[in-house]
C-alpha cells in the first residue's frame, strides 16, 4: 500500500526513468532500434525491480497512468533523437496486456502520439499474454485501432507460458521476440537450440520479424545470425542504459 502511494507520487515527482536497450538490426541495418525499460528510483528504497513495479501498478489500478507516463516519455525521447538528426529510429515499448483491456486505451495512445507529430509505425508495442484478460472484445478493439493507426505489435517473451501460438495467430502481430530463457544458454543445450531454431523458421514462414533477446556472447549471436534472426538484443551487445548514455552509444555507432 505504501509503495503504491509512493508510485503515485513518483509518477508526478519524476522518480521514474526510461532506460534504452539497443537492438541490433541485421536485416534493416540502417535502423537504430531500442527497447525502453522502466526504472523507478525510490527515494529511500533505491531501485525497485521493474517486475514488482508493474505488479503493484496492475493490482492497484495505477497501470493506466504508469503506462501513460511510459508512452509520453518514450514519444518525447524519440522526438529528441529524430531532432538530433538520427534516421531510422525505432522504439519498442512494453505495455501490459491489462492496458489493452481498458476501454479507450487506443484513443489515449493515439491522442498522445498525434500531439507529438511523430509517425506511429516507428513504434512497436510489446505485449505478453495475460492470464486475466478481462475483456476480450475491448482488447481486440484496442489492438485493431492501434494497428490501423500504424503501430506495430510484438509478442514478447515468446515460448513462455504467457504467450502461445494461438495468441500469435489471433492478432495481427508483426514481430515475435523469443524469450531469453531459450536463448542465453542455447549453445550448451541442444533442446533449447532446437526450440529457438524451430521458432525462427516458423516466425519467418509467418512473415514475422523475429528478435532474439538475452544474447550474452558472440558465439550465440553468430548462431542466431546464421539462423536468420532479424534483430538481436542482449547484454552481449549492450545493457539497458539511461537515455543520455544511449545517445552517446548511438553517436559511437556512426
Ligand atoms: O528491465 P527489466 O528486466 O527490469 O524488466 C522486467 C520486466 O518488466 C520485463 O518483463 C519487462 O517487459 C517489464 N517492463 C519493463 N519496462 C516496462 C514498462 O515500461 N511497462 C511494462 N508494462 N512492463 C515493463
Ligand atoms: O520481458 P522483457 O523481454 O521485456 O524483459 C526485458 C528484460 O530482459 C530487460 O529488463 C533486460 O534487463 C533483460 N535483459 C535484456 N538482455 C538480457 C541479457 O542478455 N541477459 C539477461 N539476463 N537479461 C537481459
Ligand atoms: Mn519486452
Ligand atoms: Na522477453
Amino acid at each position: 500500500v505504501r509503495l503504491a502511494q509512493d508510485l503515485v507520487n513518483a509518477i508526478e515527482a519524476g522518480d521514474l526513468e526510461l532506460y534504452h536497450q539497443p537492438q541490433i538490426s541485421l536485416t534493416q541495418p540502417e535502423d537504430r532500434a531500442s527497447e525502453v525499460l522502466l526504472r523507478w528510483h525510490h527515494p529511500t528504497e533505491g531501485l525497485i525491480p521493474t517486475i514488482d513495479v508493474i505488479t503493484i501498478a496492475e493490482q492497484t489500478g495505477l497501470i493506466r497512468s504508469l503506462t501513460r507516463w511510459v508512452l509520453s516519455a518514450a514519444f518525447s525521447q524519440t522526438k529528441t533523437l529524430r531532432q538530433l538528426g538520427y534516421c531510422g529510429i525505432r522504439v519498442s515499448i512494453n505495455i501490459s496486456a491489462n492496458d489493452l483491456s481498458h476501454r479507450g486505451f487506443s484513443s489515449d495512445v493515439i491522442g498522445l502520439l498525434d500531439s507529438t507529430g511523430l509517425p506511429a509505425d516507428i513504434f512497436t508495442l510489446e505485449v505478453t499474454e495475460s492470464m486475466h484478460l478481462s475483456d476480450q472484445a475491448v482488447f481486440q478493439q484496442n489492438f485493431t485501432e492501434l494497428r490501423d493507426h500504424g503501430f506495430l505489435f510484438a509478442i514478447d517473451d515468446f515460448g513462455t507460458g504467457y504467450s502461445s501460438l494461438s495468441y500469435a495467430n489471433e492478432h495481427p502481430f508483426s514481430e515475435l521476440k523469443i524469450d531469453r530463457s531459450f536463448v542465453t544458454d542455447m549453445l550448451n543445450d541442444p533442446k533449447r537450440q532446437t526450440i529457438v531454431s524451430a521458432t525462427v523458421s516458423m516466425a519467418k514462414k509467418l512473415k514475422l520479424i523475429v528478435t532474439a533477446e538475452g544474447i550474452e556472447d558472440d558465439a550465440t549471436a553468430e548462431t542466431l545470425k546464421a539462423l536468420g534472426c532479424d534483430k538481436l538484443q542482449g547484454f552481449g551487445f549492450a545493457r539497458p542504459m539511461p537515455f543520455s548514455d544511449y545517445q552517446a552509444w548511438l553517436n559511437e555507432q556512426q
